[in-house]
């Protein structure tokens, strides 16, 4: 696992305050995080929460992440408002400043922005989200409006941790937005345009698309490890989290939260994987997973 060191990551003072308090002062600490994102309602509709109702209602994640010992929580702005003062000071809040519905197709892909830099600051928030929709058609848009948001950051020092997330048209086109020639450019892209944090799925190999790939991505193979630890070489040092997806089995989610911190990863951001699941099951994975992360060796990419 690639420990975060603060004294080393070319950022603002402000944003190594706010980040201590993520990396060292909450959670697993030790320059590593574990974050809870809840934003699927927006993202996904309450589908998923069917699965388990009562975490409709966001203190239950609240209550979660403090007595399960999360490095954060990420909301989106009227959660992040109606929610968070109970709580203030005691989970790290990340305001996602972006967000969208996934009624509309994903050919043109764009996640307008809901808040700003400024809400994340008055909501006492540890950093902000902006979901960049890397290789989307639309990303003359995203791209002016992740400016935007970075000049922000730059000037309240608020840390920002980029969902480079390859959606769109063409990313379908050149093999989808799992493959590891997407995953890979979108973390890089996301690097060069200043986030402080990337946050990517884990690449897939599907048999029938690799045909789709550019070279020499068409001919590359590799097991989940050796497929993380190159997008988390390709981020050149910016720290990667690592996503969960749709919802897995324990021991798949284990060895998933393992392969990504042996692959260099400071991170892991987990959403329906926890919540899906009844509170006490849901407790007793995130200590699990902490206790992984405060055990893994160190090593891997140095900051
Ligand atoms: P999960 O761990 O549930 O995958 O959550 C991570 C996340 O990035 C959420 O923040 C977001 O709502 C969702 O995935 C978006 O996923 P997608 O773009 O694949 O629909």
């Amino acid at each position: 696992m690639a420990r975060v060191n603060l004294n080393t990551l070319p950022i603002s003072t402000g944003k190594k305050a706010r980040l201590h308090r993520i990396l060292y002062e909450h959670g697993p600490g030790n320059g590593t995080a574990l974050l809870l994102p809840i934003d699927h309602g927006l993202e996904h509709g309450p589908i998923d929460f069917l699965d388990n109702p009562d975490a409709l209602n966001p203190e239950w994640e609240l209550r979660l992440a403090k007595e399960a010992g999360y490095s954060g929580i990420v909301f989106q702005i009227g959660i992040a408002e109606k929610y968070m003062r109970d709580f203030a000071g005691e989970v790290p809040l990340i305001l996602k400043l972006n967000g969208r519905t996934n009624v509309p197709s994903e050919e043109y892909a764009l996640s307008p922005l809901n808040a700003t830099v400024e809400d994340a600051v008055r909501l006492g928030a540890d950093a902000v989200g902006y979901t960049l929709y890397v290789g989307s058609p639309l990303q003359a848009d995203d791209l002016a409006q992740f400016r935007r948001v970075r000049s922000d950051c730059d000037r309240y020092a608020m840390p920002l941790i980029v969902w480079a997330y390859p959606r769109g048209k063409a990313i379908e086109e050149k093999g989808g937005r799992d493959s590891l020639y997407a995953i890979d450019y979108a973390a890089r892209a996301a690097a060069e345009l200043g986030a402080d944090m990337v946050k990517v799925n884990v690449p897939k190999f599907e048999d029938a698309r690799m045909g789709q790939l550019p070279k020499p991505y068409s001919n590359m193979r590799m097991s989940m490890t050796d497929a993380i630890a190159k997008v988390v070489q390709s981020a050149s040092g910016v720290p990667v989290l690592i996503s969960g997806g749709s919802k897995l089995g324990d021991e798949d989610l284990l060895n998933r939260a393992r392969a990504s911190l042996e692959s260099g990863a400071c991170g892991l951001i987990f959403g329906r994987n926890i919540f899906q699941r009844p509170y006490p099951q849901a407790l007793e994975i995130s200590r699990r997973i902490a206790e992984m992360m405060r055990q893994t060796k160190s090593e891997g990419t140095a900051f």
